[in-house]
């Protein structure tokens, strides 16, 4: 198989002992959450809504899944769900609650893409917490893709958004003692728990998805990371699939992660293998064992899902039929 193929030698043997090598696929079938094989898919996987998140962040998936089962639009959907997240202070890495950059800003990014191809981000955002809603707003209400910094908080105010205040106390403790040592060091998975790519199918066939994140803890002022980037952060393509990104965004961003997997998806790969194969681009050009997590999630059409990232400890979330479960994402190492 190709995706084997591309192992340098000396990953080659973990990758074989952890990696499914894309003969198992998630597929998203009346009898969800077995695992099945290619070569035995399940039939009619994809006529029944379904959601998918990144992390274990179950409240937000079943709500976005019940807004589906009750007829919502993908899109509106996703948004529904990650609004849960962005609003829960008690989640570090998203919306209020957020951790700041250096000089104690938190600010947000977000991005959404529809079935039609149509999308919309906010990056670095100040005050504002629905910033997923924000980038669909951005999409739906101005002739632009993208709004930035005093642009995107302006234009959330003449929208009707109401400014907040996103440092917590705890947030503003965590970045004080950050300060006495100022040492930027990104964590690996926190608190299983991060920024939350959301990938919806309605029951009219059509895929949507958002991705919505503070970004790293402890950032340069105006950094912004790969979550907001239509084609790293997430990507949907309603002919093939779609796929969202977690962890690094810098790592994310130079082999264009998202879009990448959806474009192997094309090219006939499963979602796992898909994933599979864009973790394994980065991983090449690193010397060794990579000090930083990444995280991808993909569905394709059909309603297989797969999911892959590169240390233990990633995990996603998927709502079918009323059911809701988080599942440990398999990893190189
Ligand atoms: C970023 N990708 O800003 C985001 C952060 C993240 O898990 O996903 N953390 O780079």
């Amino acid at each position: 198989m190709k995706i084997v193929s591309n192992l340098g030698c000396m990953n080659r043997k973990a990758f074989i002992d952890k990696s499914s090598l894309g003969i198992t696929s998630l597929l998203i079938s009346p009898s969800v959450f077995s695992k099945t094989t290619k070569e035995n898919p399940i039939s009619s996987p994809n006529s029944e809504a379904f959601a998918i998140a990144t992390w274990n962040v179950k409240r937000a998936v079943t709500t976005a899944g019940k807004a589906l089962d009750r007829g919502a639009s993908a899109l509106d959907a996703a948004i529904q769900g990650a609004a849960i997240e962005e609003a829960d202070i008690a989640n570090t890495t998203v919306g209020k609650g957020g951790a700041p950059d250096r000089e104690g800003t938190v600010s947000l990014d977000a991005c959404v893409m529809d079935a039609t191809g149509n999308c919309g981000a906010v990056l670095a955002v100040e005050n504002i917490t629905h910033v997923a809603a924000l980038a669909k707003d951005v999409m739906e209400k101005t002739p632009h893709v993208i709004l930035a910094g005093e642009g995107a908080r302006k234009f959330a105010l003449e929208q009707g958004y109401t400014p907040e205040n996103l440092l917590t106390e705890q947030s503003k403790k965590a970045w004080e003692k950050w300060l006495e040592k100022s040492d930027y060091q990104p964590e690996i998975n926190i608190e299983n728990h991060d920024t939350i790519g959301m990938l919806c199918f309605d029951q009219n066939g059509t895929l949507s998805g958002t991705c919505t994140t503070s970004g790293l803890a402890y950032k340069m002022k105006g950094r912004v990371g790969d979550s907001p980037i239509i084609g790293s952060g997430l990507f949907v393509d309603n002919e093939v699939g779609a796929a969202v990104a977690t962890g690094l965004g810098e790592e994310v961003i130079k082999t264009v992660g998202s879009f990448l997997i959806v474009e192997l998806m094309r090219q006939g790969k499963s979602p796992q293998e898909a994933c599979e194969e864009a973790i394994q681009r980065i991983i090449e050009k690193q010397q060794g064992k990579p000090n930083f997590q990444v995280g991808y999630a993909a569905v394709n059409t059909q309603g297989a899902v797969g999911a892959y990232s590169i240390h233990t400890g990633f995990s996603y979330t998927l709502y079918k039929n009323n059911h809701c479960q988080t599942i440990d994402a398999k990893s190189i190492y």
